[in-house]
């Protein structure tokens, strides 16, 4: 049987115009240690000091104080971009700090990271990481992708490579648009939180990577639907990964594992609720029929594409580090400068398993909140119900 490969957000093999990177570069051909296991870490989970008001409408994020730089909101959904800040010289506390930004805001791009090491960029995620919320002694420091290739030299195992170069011709028969919006390896027990992907190779033109924001999806349903959500799960598979990986003649470390995640998932570092699925890895919805799971799931992943007010586009600049809270968002990169080349490092820490509303309300006794509901809330205005039913004016179009 053949098997499509993964589209070029995994490395495919190396060819002549990657030369120069050979060195730096290998594919995964052999297993890392056995101790990279799917295996639950008994961890705590990953909540941050909750100090900062959610929600600002000053151009100046409050957060530059403390970063030292300046910071500027790009949506009023997500986005922050970051300037004058080396994230090498960030203490830990202002660490913590970030990592509650990343999760307010759902991704924070810090351009300019010109002399930041692999290793410090390690460390960063690695603060992030299980190792650091428990005694750092369990676990990982950061994520060991299943398939992708790592850098050739000693110790960077936990590096994912983003590779691609004229080798690499995207193939639009094998994803749509919407299939490619996705959060990490949601197949693991502990899915990733932030996130760092530091841009090393940026093509003239194109590879700008997108983000939409689950909290926002969430959102946008009414009262009725929100409930049937939150009380859905689904099964995350990394069967489809691994098959790819094997098709491209890639070395597979782990077998692939099946998880149930909710469906609606709180982020403990702001309670705020987000819709937790991506065509890449969530399968099916547990306990429907087949059909009502496909057509709901198929509608949740469209609302990340289409909704241009849910999103921000980072468009990259050499050695930008874009941080972005896997547990709040789905990304999606764009495939648009080949033959160019574009290549990129990312550290990957894991999080909590994901919690329900239900889990989360009984664990700490709090409601979990909706993230438009608190942003009005924050200046004074009621979320407005969408329809009362009957009056409603004839509507034309302005334009
Ligand atoms: O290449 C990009 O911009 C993003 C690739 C990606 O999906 C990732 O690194 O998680
Ligand atoms: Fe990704």
């Amino acid at each position: 049987m053949s098997v499509t490969p993964p589209p070029t957000y995994s490395p495919g093999p190396l060819d002549g115009a990657a030369a120069d990177l050979k060195q730096a570069l290998t594919q995964a051909t052999a297993p890392i240690a056995a101790k990279h296991l799917n295996v639950e870490n008994p961890v705590p989970v990953n909540v941050f000091n909750y100090t900062g008001a959610v929600f600002d409408n000053d151009e100046e994020y409050e957060y530059a104080e403390f970063l030292g730089g300046t910071a500027v909101h790009q949506t009023p959904a997500l986005g922050v971009e970051v300037r004058g800040v080396k994230l090498q010289q960030l203490s830990k506390a202002a660490l913590d700090d970030l990592a509650l930004l990343v999760a307010e805001r759902g991704v924070v791009v810090f351009r300019k990271q010109t002399d930041l090491t692999i290793e410090e960029q390690l460390a960063v995620g690695a603060h992030w990481g299980p190792r650091y919320i428990a005694d750092h002694s369990v676990g990982d420091p950061v994520h060991v992708h299943a398939t992708t290739g790592v850098p050739r030299r000693e110790g960077l195992e936990h590096v994912h490579v983003v590779y691609a170069d004229k080798g690499a011709r995207p193939d639009p028969t094998a994803f749509a648009k919407i299939e490619l919006f996705h959060s990490d390896v949601t197949y693991e027990l502990q899915p990733p939180g932030p996130t760092l992907l530091r841009n090393l190779v940026t093509p003239d033109l194109g590879g700008d990577t997108l983000f939409s924001s689950g909290a926002a999806v969430f959102s946008s349903f009414s009262p009725p639907y929100q409930r049937y959500l939150e009380s859905l799960s689904a099964v995350h598979s990394g069967h489809e990964q691994a098959r790819g990986a094997r098709g491209a003649g890639q070395h597979v470390r782990r077998e692939p594992i099946e998880t149930v995640h909710p469906i609606v998932r709180v982020c403990p570092s702001t309670g705020i609720k987000s819709v937790f699925v991506n065509a890449g890895f969530t399968r099916r919805i547990v306990g429907v029929p087949k059909a009502e799971s496909d057509h709901v799931l198929s509608f949740l992943h469209e609302q990340f594409a289409v909704n241009h007010d849910f999103a921000w586009r980072v468009k990259w600049e050499k050695d930008d580090v874009a941080i972005w809270d896997n547990r709040v968002v789905n990304h999606s990169a764009l495939f648009d400068f080949w033959p160019e080349r574009r290549h990129a490092v990312r550290v990957t820490p894991q999080a909590e398993r994901p919690e329900s509303v239900a889990e989360y309300e009984a664990r700490t006794g709090t409601k979990a909140k909706d993230w438009l509901e608190e942003r009005y809330k924050a200046i004074g205005i009621v979320k407005p119900a969408l329809d009362a039913g009957v009056g409603k004016k004839e509507r034309g179009f302005k334009d």
